[in-house]
């Protein structure tokens, strides 16, 4: 039978450690010989990116819901390069996805259900990794950036919303990594976690949520 690459995906709060960690796992397959493509959200680089990054650094304001919107607009844009990337047997990993367009707005106050809807059928990852941190840890690391969402209270809030989605989550797609360790031990147990999930998969790709 054939197979088809899996959908990683990377998640958590503000300064955990995603992008660094989605490239020390792209390394690691690289160096195995595996087919791999890594892809983040925002993607800034298109129109509608650049509309986020404006709203991001503060340059622009849009109402709640018209943001969370783009957002959404912004992983459809790339929805069919991800199944086409995966029929082709590619592992594709993901810094960042619709779990956070629902935490990051939840927080703000709009509802769980009026959140998640946008994002309904979007390619479901096989596989979350959820980067837990505290507020205070994330702190530490250099401090929160200037972006709009880098705030001690708004990340408490998130990380409570993270929970929730994890909760009505199985087991399987969704592992908590307690990503207040040091990089090269993060790092270990990603490659573990992830790794019987890159010898490519037979089921067909699931859709959220
Ligand atoms: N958002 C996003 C929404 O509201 N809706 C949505 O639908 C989506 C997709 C931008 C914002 O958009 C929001 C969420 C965000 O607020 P972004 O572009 O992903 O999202 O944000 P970035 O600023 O790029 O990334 P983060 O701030 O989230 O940081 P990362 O990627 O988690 O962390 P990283 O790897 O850059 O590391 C941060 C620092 O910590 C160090 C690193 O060297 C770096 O200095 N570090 C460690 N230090 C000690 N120990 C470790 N284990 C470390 N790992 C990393
Ligand atoms: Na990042």
């Amino acid at each position: 039978m054939s197979t088809r690459g899996a959908f990683i995906v990377v998640e958590g709060l503000d300064r955990a450690g995603k992008t660094t960690q989605v490239s020390a796992l792209q390394t690691r397959l690289e160096n195995e010989g595996i087919l791999c493509k890594l892809l983040k959200f925002p993607d800034r680089t298109t129109a509608i990116g650049q509309m986020i990054d404006s709203y991001l650094r503060s340059q622009s304001e849009l109402d709640d819901r018209a943001i969370h919107l783009l957002f959404s607009a912004n992983r459809w844009e790339l929805a069919s390069t991800i199944e086409k990337l995966l029929a082709a047997g590619t592992t594709v990993i993901c810094d960042r996805y619709a779990f956070s367009g629902v935490a990051f707005s939840a927080a703000k106050g709009l509802t769980f259900e009026w959140c998640r809807s946008p994002d309904v059928s979007l390619p479901a990852p096989d596989l979350t990794l959820f980067l837990d941190i505290t507020p205070e840890a994330a702190r530490s690391r250099g401090g929160y950036g200037e972006e709009r969402y880098e705030k001690e209270e708004m990340q408490r809030k998130v990380r409570e919303v993270f929970r929730r989605i994890s909760s009505e989550l199985d087991e399987a797609s969704w592992v908590t990594i307690d990503a207040g360790r040091d990089l090269d031990t993060v790092a270990d147990e990603i490659w573990s976690v992830s790794r019987p999930f890159t010898k490519g998969l037979s089921i067909p790709i699931q859709r959220l949520w």
